[in-house]
């Protein structure tokens, strides 16, 4: 049996000023860009749940945030403390929670700076499973003294839908016989990947929840969206086989590289991309092994969001070309606005990985 849990924990980077602040306990709290009385740039990287009364959510201009400040200070309400973001602080708590899930769990995915996946499979049963993720969350009470939320289910696609339906330090298991009704009554946007011109769309169909959106077929939603289509149908039926992305997987080569500036200059990341490529194709060919079947390249956003997308060949790849070639396709949706960078968020981190490599016997093409 396939069990998966999912921790996210809650208002992150708000809950550790708090944490570290004494005198911002209790007060409403927005962690971003520079506010500048109204005039700044720039959005809210996320704000603590006081400030959420307020309407203030993440990605939300810093400017409106200002605004809905102003306007709860208008009616008697205690205004918003505004923060910078301190990356690097909020990074080492991160490790340290991902440290804290290795204990706990063998196999475990970093899915963002706040967010992992971990197996529980080993336990055997969701009974089992749930001591475990009781003990995960008293460990990080105790050694970080901050609060997370934990999903469990049968997949990935249910415990991360779970993991956030009791915020903050809440505990929500979904065994997988009631998967598929768990979901039914959720909004269609709940769906990861729908996004919000998708719900769009939805809505104009008069779709709203899950279970309307299960009236449409398999044809249907492929007319509609592509093969992104087919997998909504499976999702929209809380199927959801996608393993865990392991950060450091056995019999693998990767390269990744921290830019001393966050980007978005296409000529210096594509640049940037080709010289992974080279380093990895440099290590492949001392490796001794003949090909591979799987690129996969890793992107770390500036607000330490982390995305890899994967191809896997039909046939082993050899050269630089090769992958080169598949590394590029695979970045190139990261610069566009209308497919994996919406908010064109800077990237700080670039990776580029083979795996899946191949021995001697396996046929490889060029
Ligand atoms: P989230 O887990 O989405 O948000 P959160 O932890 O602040 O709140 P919640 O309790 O709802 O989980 O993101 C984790 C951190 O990532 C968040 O604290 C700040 C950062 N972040 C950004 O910088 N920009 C964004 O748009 C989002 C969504 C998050
Ligand atoms: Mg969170």
């Amino acid at each position: 049996m396939r069990i998966i849990g999912h921790l996210d924990m809650d208002a992150f980077f708000a809950a550790i000023e708090e944490r570290d602040n004494p005198r911002l306990q209790g007060k409403p709290l927005v962690v971003g860009a520079d506010p500048k009385g109204g005039k700044g740039r720039g959005v809210v990287s996320t704000a603590n749940y006081k400030a959420r009364e307020y309407g203030i959510r993440s990605a939300l201009p810093i400017s409106t945030a200002w605004r809905l400040s102003e306007a709860a200070r208008s009616k008697g309400l205690p205004p918003v403390v505004f923060l910078g973001v301190d990356i690097e602080r909020y990074a080492e708590v991160s490790e340290q929670l991902m440290a804290i899930l290795r204990k706990h769990a063998a196999h475990i995915e970093e899915a963002s700076i706040d967010e992992a996946y971990f197996d529980l499979s080993f336990t055997g049963s969701y009974e089992q499973a749930t001591i475990v993720c009781k003990t995960i969350k008293r460990k990080i009470k105790e050694q970080t003294k901050l609060t997370g939320s934990v999903g469990v289910g049968p997949n990935k696609l249910i415990a991360k839908i779970a993991s956030d339906r009791q915020k903050p330090d809440g505990l929500t298991v979904v065994l997988e016989e009631n998967a598929e009704i768990f979901l039914e009554p959720l909004p269609i946007r709940t769906i990861p990947g729908v996004g919000p011109k998708t719900e769009k769309r939805f809505h104009e169909m008069g779709i709203r929840t899950v279970k309307d959106a299960k009236n449409l077929s398999q044809e249907a939603l492929n007319t509609m969206m592509g093969k992104w289509g087919l997998e909504l149908y499976e999702k929209l039926r809380a199927r959801d086989n996608s393993p865990l992305v392991e950060q450091w997987e056995p019999k693998s080569i990767g390269e990744q590289e921290t830019f001393e500036r966050d980007t978005l200059d296409p000529v210096f990341l594509r640049k940037r991309l080709r010289f992974l490529s080279e380093e990895v194709h440099k290590r492949f060919l001392r490796s001794g092994f003949k090909g591979f079947r799987t690129v996969t390249i890793t992107v770390r956003f500036e607000d330490f969001v982390t995305r890899t997308r994967s191809k896997t060949l039909k046939v082993p790849g050899a050269t630089l070309k090769t992958l080169h070639f598949e590394a590029l396709k695979l970045f190139m949706p990261f610069l566009d606005r209308r497919e994996e960078n919406p908010q064109q968020k800077f990237i700080r981190l670039l990776g580029v990985r083979i795996e899946k490599l191949a021995s001697n016997k396996q046929p490889v093409s060029s």
